[in-house]
């Protein structure tokens, strides 16, 4: 029963080191597990008289407990401190400025329409819009290109059915404006058009820009003037323009757009392939037969209309080689339009 004493002493020293809540378990199953000596000592009262036996059991009881309760006082001292170790260690600054989010910018093709819109008001040119999902006349009965016209086939449209197809060209816009009011009609058309191409050059989805002016009296000249006008502006020089006779089966007659080449202007270098222009359009005098679908009187009132593809613009602007990077989202390439 002296060692008992002893042992107590030494569950205290060996308690009293424990530096850990870890450690501290280890002691405590040494002092007070199965196999402690606290076990040993019970099994020993066997031995003893049958009278001390109360009392010496009562003894290593007291001494287990004050062990117990040494544990205990330390567990709750390791466990604070461990507390407020893990506190300070994970102390947050609240004083330190948030983590902000990079504001978004618009899309470069956003932004070049943007401009063009703006452009052509200052010119005294409203800003129209209709629906994408077109129906076969808007698209093109009305714009002269009926059934089984070459065209069609030259559009690569996307058909919902026989009557339903998303929009090839912005040309519907300007057919429903007639259709709706009266002359003089000064619009451009700016949005989405959908073909059933795919390439380096092409996406199913691009953007344009088309406008339509219609009043008494309107010749070739004013749509030469109100070209020429918007590429010097657009392109911020005296750009030459040239317009090369074509053919479209809703404008009569017809041409093509160039401007000499922005980049090296005119003597020839990779972005005009050595021709010195860059083909911007096409253009034309409204066909007759357009103006009566808009249900407008050709024998009093005549019209241009002229067509632009945006993402070609923007590429000119920005120098941008390859068609798709507008449409892959790429983060590093939109943020440099910031
Ligand atoms: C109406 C009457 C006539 C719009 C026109 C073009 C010529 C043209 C292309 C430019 C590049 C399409 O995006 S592109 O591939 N457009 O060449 N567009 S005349 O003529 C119209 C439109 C509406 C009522």
């Amino acid at each position: 029963m002296d060692s008992l004493q002893e042992l107590v002493q030494e569950a205290q020293h060996a308690i009293e080191a424990a530096q850990s809540l870890e450690s501290l378990e280890q002691v405590r199953v040494v002092y007070l597990g199965k196999k402690s000596q606290f076990t040993d000592l019970m099994k020993t009262l066997g031995q003893l008289d049958p009278a001390e036996r109360p009392q010496a059991g009562a003894r290593i009881n007291t001494a287990r407990e004050q062990v117990a309760v040494l544990l205990e006082e330390r567990r709750l001292y390791l466990d604070q401190l461990e507390r407020q170790q893990k506190l300070a260690s994970e102390v947050v600054d609240v004083t330190l400025p948030g983590r902000r989010e990079a504001p978004g910018t618009l899309h470069p093709v956003r932004r070049v329409l943007e401009r063009i819109e703006n452009m052509f008001r200052q010119a005294g040119f409203d800003v129209a819009d209709g629906p994408e999902v077109e129906d076969d006349f808007h698209n093109f009965e009305a714009l002269n290109i009926p059934a089984h016209h070459p065209a069609r086939a030259m559009h690569d449209t996307f058909y919902f059915d026989a009557h339903t197809l998303l929009r090839t060209h912005t040309s519907p816009v300007q057919i429903r404006t007639m259709e709706q009011g009266k002359p003089p009609f000064r619009i451009i058309c700016p949005g989405r058009v959908y073909r059933c191409d795919s390439d380096m050059t092409h996406s199913p989805m691009f953007h344009q820009v088309e406008g339509l002016l219609v009043d008494e009296d309107v010749s070739f000249a004013d749509l030469k003037g109100v070209i020429a006008d918007f590429l010097a502006r657009y392109f911020e020089q005296e750009v030459a323009v040239r317009f090369r006779p074509s053919y479209f089966p809703f404008t009569e007659p017809s041409a093509e757009i160039d401007v000499a080449c922005v980049h090296c202007q005119g003597h020839g270098c990779r972005v005009c392939k050595q021709t010195g222009w860059l083909e911007i359009g096409g253009c034309g005098m409204v066909h007759p037969r357009v103006l009566q679908h808009g249900r407008v009187d050709p024998e009093r009132y005549s019209g241009f209309a002229f067509g632009m593809g945006v993402e070609r613009l923007a590429m000119l602007s920005y120098s941008v080689q390859d068609l798709r990077l507008f449409f892959e989202n790429d983060i590093r390439f939109l943020r440099q339009f910031a």
